[in-house]
């Protein structure tokens, strides 16, 4: 699909139309700005022009951690809550084309389809094609488009694998990684990378039996620890209360 065939026939590149659009919250608008943005479209730099100066004042927090470690089902509870604040929620999947997590946007989306059919709660998945560098300035941008439309909290998946990820940490103002209880390995190699760029640790599946030797070895590591039971939503209030202690700068 190229960038023209999703302008509208008589749109011309530039007349603001489109960024009016997602001004107004218009969803369909909001996903044909970020498909554009994708395709490094000319008019996706003219709306985003158009959009500057009209940020909203949105909590933007990035969910990070190696696959399974339970990030999506704990954006769904997040965003439950979110939305039971009035908030609008937006959420950001960023993929990696990576074989390892190949497939894996499909089960996001049915894992997070408690909040699909609900219209204060926009989901989308970044492409990234293997790019680097090019996925964090994507993400920054598609953030700039759902900040503009008036999302209120804006949750960004990632998997802390690889260097692309780890610059989308640098687009958000909160880091938040999570890791499952005994993974060993994994969390002594967290500590030498990601945990670097974490504002909050969750250690999530906090309902298996060595999830307070996890605790206990990440406290000594990193500011604040924080133990969820994601899949009950045990530990999310905790979470939001600390997320909000945070300093809203970026
Ligand atoms: N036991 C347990 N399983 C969980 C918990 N949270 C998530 N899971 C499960 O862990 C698996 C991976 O979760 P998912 O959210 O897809 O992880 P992601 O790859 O980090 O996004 C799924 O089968 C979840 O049901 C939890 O708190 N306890
Ligand atoms: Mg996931």
């Amino acid at each position: 699909m190229s960038g023209s065939s999703l302008r509208k026939k008589g749109d011309a590149v530039g007349d603001g139309a489109l960024a009016e659009q997602v001004k107004a919250g218009d969803v369909r608008a909001i996903s044909r700005l970020i498909t554009l943005i994708e395709l490094e479209d000319p008019e996706a730099t003219a709306a985003l022009k158009q959009l500057d100066g009209t940020r909203g004042h949105a909590a933007v927090i990035g969910i990070t951690g190696y696959p399974g470690a339970g990030k999506s089902t704990l954006i769904n509870q997040l965003a439950t809550a979110y939305r039971r604040q009035g908030k609008k929620v937006g959420i950001v999947a960023v993929d990696t084309t990576s074989p390892l997590t190949g497939g894996a946007i499909l089960g996001d989306r049915i894992r997070m389809q408690d909040q699909s059919c609900d219209t204060g709660v926009f989901i989308r998945s970044m492409a990234t094609r293997g790019q680097r560098g090019g996925l964090a300035r994507a993400t920054r941008q598609t953030l700039e488009v759902l900040e503009a439309a008036g999302y209120n909290v804006i949750l960004v998946e990632t998997v802390g694998v690889g260097q692309n990820e780890v610059e989308v940490a640098f687009v958000v103002q909160t880091v938040v990684v999570v890791v499952a209880p005994g993974l060993g390995d994994e969390v002594q190699a967290m500590k030498a990378g990601l945990l670097e760029v974490a504002h909050i640790v969750v250690v999530n599946k906090g309902d298996r039996e060595n999830a307070d030797a996890t605790v206990r070895d990440l406290a000594d590591w990193v500011p604040l620890v924080i133990r969820t039971i994601a899949l009950k939503g045990e530990g999310i209030a905790e979470l939001i209360t600390a997320i909000e202690a945070r300093p809203c700068i970026r």
